[in-house]
């Protein structure tokens, strides 16, 4: 069965781990007849959450798509993870959205994962709902959580509805855009309608007047028509309402319990009635500048934003129709490289089950299988049409760890892997550090990527450990020293000889030329690794022939790129070459490099050479009460604090941390916050170690130099 592009309501479901995302998208399908059996967590019986490592941890991991009829609208829900290690899931799923659904728990409020994915509602202008859930929960507090909610996103927040005896009884809402109160049986499913009894009217009429009134806000026509009538038709209602929410005037708030299945029915009404069609949503941002409206008459765009492997089936894609229709048996040709792509049959989803249909509309979100080369973030178009929809953006990767290398055979499965899981998930990065000799896992945070050992480990039958990463240091100098080198060889035939006499210094911008040496010439090395090597070429009168200053410059670069502290790279130094002595028949490019070696080693040892670490910007956000915790951790951690914001709710609390003191963080700051604070992490700077760390790092690699 094909929906036209007005009748599909494209949702997500977001909110901090556990509000009832799950429940309530199942509740959803069960009333919707799209599940003859409404599941649930402690069952693993979920549509949603159907992948073994989900039931097991009771939490949702990937985001999944469902679909279910309501009146004369196709309803896509998306189902996300509530955990920020599983940002990737979320960012891509709300590019696709057309309302988002932001669930929030009776009894905690406004959470810190609410604020998280809040940011990326406000970024893609999502229009959003919120629903209170959990109202049957003894410590439920609607109110709380409501007051919550206006003091974090504003006066846009206006209430839809109230549950009228929250708690374990909870079983009544009152419906303030309906003046309709909604009893549930026991069990939930469909409510009856009564009145609203007398001693709730003043609230309900005064709530009533405030949406009203924020609907009338948007029209002209409309404010008119309220000011003069005092009230509003149900069609202008409706019409106000529409505008104000695809503009993200108003957050209207629902209240239900998803877990009894009380209030998802109305939730399911209002999208119908009052979200937005994806042709009431603005045009999509192509990557030209332009945009594309959502016209199932036009010619076809479809964007994939998600992809993952299936054992039995390979690639399942899933993709968006941007605009024109997609028929089962199409070829599109992918915009990025032009590969022509069959998409032999298309499918609707719900969870794993896939309904093979004829053809989806402008709008309408689904999956295909077996695509040949294409990823997610790409765009196919028609033949003869060339739009490339704007990528969606991911975060940076937050932590780091290392892999500890298994057997070489068993490397190669690994790393095979890893790569795959890399393909369908855009945070998370697999990194081959050549200087550090190890394989480094990057991402958001050790739920993910203990996520990622346990797919590794179960579907592909490698075991991982991880280990802690190495820390790539750098070393430099702070002083000035001077010294110098005969490398001499005499063993039968010709001889080697390459005498050099040098000085090094910390260089530094702006530095002025060295004293009393005569520079002919200047070469400045940017480094791979970040810094500088300057190198002074000072020799007069002949002593050494300039023929040989690449040969020293090259020796010196050999001990710059494995330094004579830790082995790690050296930066930021000057260097004069300014005598030496070379032999008519000895002298060669090797004899100097091996002698520029040698006395670059000696004298940086003597030039009170530092060893530097990098430094990352951490930013914390939590709630008031785990403020302590969190600032005694990072204590110590040789964090410098840097500055302390309190947003209301939340405090930021940014500081500089060595990367050396961040491994495992996410895991530590879940569990010391209860997972009621979330942090992202960038390179900052190189900064001196301390001096016992700097002599107990050295000597750890002298050792290592030794054992070889
Ligand atoms: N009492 C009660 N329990 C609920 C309600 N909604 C969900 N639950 C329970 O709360 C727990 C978490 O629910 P989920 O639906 O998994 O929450 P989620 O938001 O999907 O969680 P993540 O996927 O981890 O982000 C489960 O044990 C549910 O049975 C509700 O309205 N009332
Ligand atoms: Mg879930």
């Amino acid at each position: 069965m094909s929906f036209d592009t007005k009748n599909i309501r494209n949702i997500i479901l977001l909110g901090h781990p556990g509000c009832g995302k799950t429940t309530l998208a199942e509740t959803m399908l069960f009333e919707g007849k799209g599940t003859s059996r409404r599941g649930n967590i402690s069952d693993k019986s979920t549509t949603s959450d159907y992948t073994n490592i989900e039931q097991e941890r009771g939490n949702s991991i990937f985001s999944t798509l469902l679909n279910v009829k309501w009146k004369n609208s196709k309803i896509n829900i998306i189902d996300t993870p509530g955990y920020d290690d599983f940002v990737g899931e979320i960012i891509s799923s709300i590019k696709v959205a057309d309302t988002s659904v932001m669930l929030l728990n009776a009894k905690d409020g406004v959470e810190v994962g609410t604020e998280l994915i809040w940011e990326y509602v406000d970024k893609f202008k999502t229009p959003n709902i919120f629903v209170v859930n959990h109202c049957d929960n003894e410590k439920a507090d609607y109110d709380s959580t409501l007051e919550q909610a206006i003091n974090r996103f504003g006066n846009k927040v206006i209430p839809f509805q109230y549950p009228l005896n929250q708690g374990i009884g909870f079983n009544t809402i009152v419906d303030a855009l309906r003046m309709i109160v909604y009893h549930f049986p026991d069990g939930g499913g469909k409510p009856e309608k009564q009145p609203i009894p007398e001693s709730e009217m003043e609230r309900a009429k005064a709530m009533h007047n405030a949406l009203v009134e924020a609907a009338a806000e948007n029209d002209e026509g409309l404010m008119e028509k309220y000011f003069e009538a005092g009230t509003l038709t149900e069609e202008e209602l409706t019409k106000g309402l529409k505008i104000a929410l695809a503009n993200q005037d108003i957050l209207p708030v629902f209240c239900c319990s998803a877990e009894r299945n009380m209030g998802s029915g109305r939730i399911m009404g209002f999208l119908n009635d009052i979200g937005p069609s994806p042709d009431e949503r603005a045009p999509v941002e192509l990557e030209d500048g332009s945009t594309l409206a959502s016209d199932s008459s036009d010619r076809t765009s479809v964007f994939i934003f998600k992809t993952l492997t299936e054992p039995q089936v390979g690639k399942v894609t899933y993709f968006k129709v941007y605009s024109g229709s997609l028929k089962a048996g199409d070829d599109l040709v992918n915009a990025t490289n032009q590969g022509s792509e069959r998409f032999n049959q298309i499918f609707v989803a719900n969870g794993k089950t896939r309904s093979a249909v004829d053809v989806l509309h402008a709008g309408d979100i689904g999956v295909t299988v077996k695509l040949k080369n294409t990823n997610f973030n790409e765009t196919l178009n028609s033949k003869g049409v060339d739009r490339k929809i704007k990528p969606i953006e991911f975060p940076n990767p937050r932590i780091r760890t290392a892999v500890n290398p298994p057997s070489k055979a068993e490397m190669e499965k690994l790393i095979k892997a890893l790569n795959q899981i890399q393909a369908e998930d855009p945070t998370f990065k697999v990194e081959q550090n050549a200087t550090l000799k190890q394989t480094i896992l990057h991402g958001q945070g050790q739920l993910q990527l203990d996520i990622i050992k346990y797919r590794v480990e179960k579907v592909n039958n490698v075991s991982m450990e991880f280990i802690k990463p190495k820390i790539s240091y750098r070393e430099t100098i702070t002083k000035h020293a001077k010294d110098h080198y005969r490398h001499k060889k005499q063993s039968g035939g010709s001889g080697q000889f390459g005498e050099v006499h040098l000085t090094i210094e910390p260089w530094f911008e702006g530095m002025p030329p060295p004293e009393g040496l005569k520079p002919r010439s200047e070469e400045v090395e940017e480094l791979p690794w970040g810094g500088k090597l300057v190198f002074l070429w000072c020799i007069i009168g002949g002593s050494i022939d300039a023929k040989f200053s690449n040969a020293i410059k090259k020796g010196i670069m050999t001990k710059m790129e494995e330094g004579p502290l830790t082995g790690s790279h050296c930066q930021n130094i000057r260097v004069c070459v300014y005598d030496g002595k070379m032999h008519p028949v000895d002298s060669n490019d090797m004899a100097f490099m091996l002698a520029s070696t040698h006395v670059f080693k000696s004298a940086f040892n003597q030039a009170a050479p530092q060893l530097l670490e990098p430094i990352y910007d951490l930013e914390i956000l939590c709630s008031g009460d785990v403020m302590g915790d969190v600032m005694s951790d990072l204590q110590t951690r040789r964090a410098i604090i840097q500055g302390m914001d309190s947003d209301g709710h939340y405090q930021k609390i940014k500081a500089k941390v060595p990367l050396a003191e961040l491994y495992q963080y996410s895991s530590t700051l879940r569990s010391i916050t209860q997972g009621r604070a979330k942090f992202s992490q960038d390179f900052a700077e190189f900064n001196p170690v301390p001096h016992d760390l700097q002599k107990s790092l050295i000597s750890e690699y002298q050792n290592t130099l030794q054992e070889a």
